[in-house]
């Protein structure tokens, strides 16, 4: 049994419920998965990152997936839960899943900007940021995905902490964003893919995102994403762009998915789930079991991928 009965799969779940789930998931199905706290986030709450695999005497490459970097984007995160019940009740029954699971590791992040989630739950459902504060202004928070060392607030990024894509007073200056950062560093000669769930438009980019550059990868990237976006396709017709983010979405410095890329980690991107904008954030609840199904088909493909590469 993969998870508690209580656990809805199909609903927007509070922080509250996640981490009851976190801690449940991962006690029932012990070999399968393991979690480990990677730090708290600036309000003092864990971050845990769940591993996904066979374990196995020998150390395997692994896959990192996060969701929840921006706290409004309720699909994102929605997705991360579903990918772990996924993962938990195929296994052993599909056959790339074992496949999967048996020759690596999947890290999944379900919230990585939780104080945000919380706030999103709590008072203002179109919140985007952290929840930090900072003497010198009144304004709260900085933006997560503006917040990396790559190419760090030189573009699409605003140095005024009262903006939306605030970049933080230093790079990784978010404990949230130091945190990954640093499990990411800790673990970079077994991490293959980073993947990144965010929301809205229906994208799948890749880097770069802080230059019109194209990464070294270009070619492979994008044939790997244009790959990954017709199996999503297959399942209902969803349409997805691929590309490079500077182009296909708007140029932007400080991205998770470039930082993981230049440490080294080639196959790096960044999903744009549902939709383009009828519902935009808020997505209706009826939209999670189609758009997490497709999206399953999508990972799959970048995971079969990296796992033959
Ligand atoms: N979009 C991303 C954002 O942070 C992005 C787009 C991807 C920027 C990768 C930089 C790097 O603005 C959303 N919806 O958050
Ligand atoms: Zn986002």
């Amino acid at each position: 049994k993969p998870s508690p009965r209580a656990h809805s799969y199909t609903k927007y779940n509070n922080w509250d419920k996640i981490q009851s789930w976190i801690a449940s998931v991962s006690s029932s199905n012990s070999n399968l998965i393991s979690k480990q706290v990677i730090g708290n986030t600036y309000q003092g709450r864990p971050m845990t990152v769940l591993k996904l695999g066979k374990k196995s005497s020998s150390t395997k490459p692994a896959i990192f997936m996060d969701c929840g970097i921006h706290a409004r984007e309720w699909i994102s995160t929605a997705f991360c839960q579903w990918f772990v019940k996924e993962a938990l009740s195929t296994y052993g029954s599909d056959s790339q899943m074992t496949s999967l699971l048996d020759q690596m590791d999947v890290f999944v992040l379900p919230v990585f900007n939780i104080d945000g989630y919380d706030y999103t739950h709590k008072s203002n459902r179109m919140w985007r940021k952290t929840r930090s504060r900072r003497s010198g202004s009144s304004c709260i928070g900085t933006d997560p995905n503006r917040n990396f060392n790559a190419g760090w607030c030189t573009t699409g990024a605003s140095s005024n902490p009262c903006s939306e894509t605030f970049c933080g007073f230093k790079p990784e200056s978010e404990i949230e964003v130091k945190n990954v950062a640093d499990f990411i560093r800790r673990n970079k000669s077994i991490i293959k893919a980073y993947i990144t769930i965010h929301s809205y438009s229906q994208l799948l980019l890749f880097p770069y995102s802080y230059t019109y550059a194209l990464a070294a990868d270009h070619r492979e990237l994008l044939k790997v994403a244009e790959g990954a976006s017709a199996a999503l396709r297959s399942l209902y017709g969803t349409r997805y762009t691929s590309g490079p983010g500077a182009a296909t979405i708007y140029p932007a410095a400080g991205g998770s998915d470039d930082w993981a890329y230049d440490l080294g980690v080639k196959y790096s991107y960044t999903f744009e789930l549902r939709d383009t904008g009828r519902y935009g954030f808020l997505l209706p609840e009826s939209q999670i079991k189609p758009t997490c199904e497709e999206t399953m088909l999508a990972v799959k493909y970048i995971a079969a991928y990296v796992q033959k590469n």
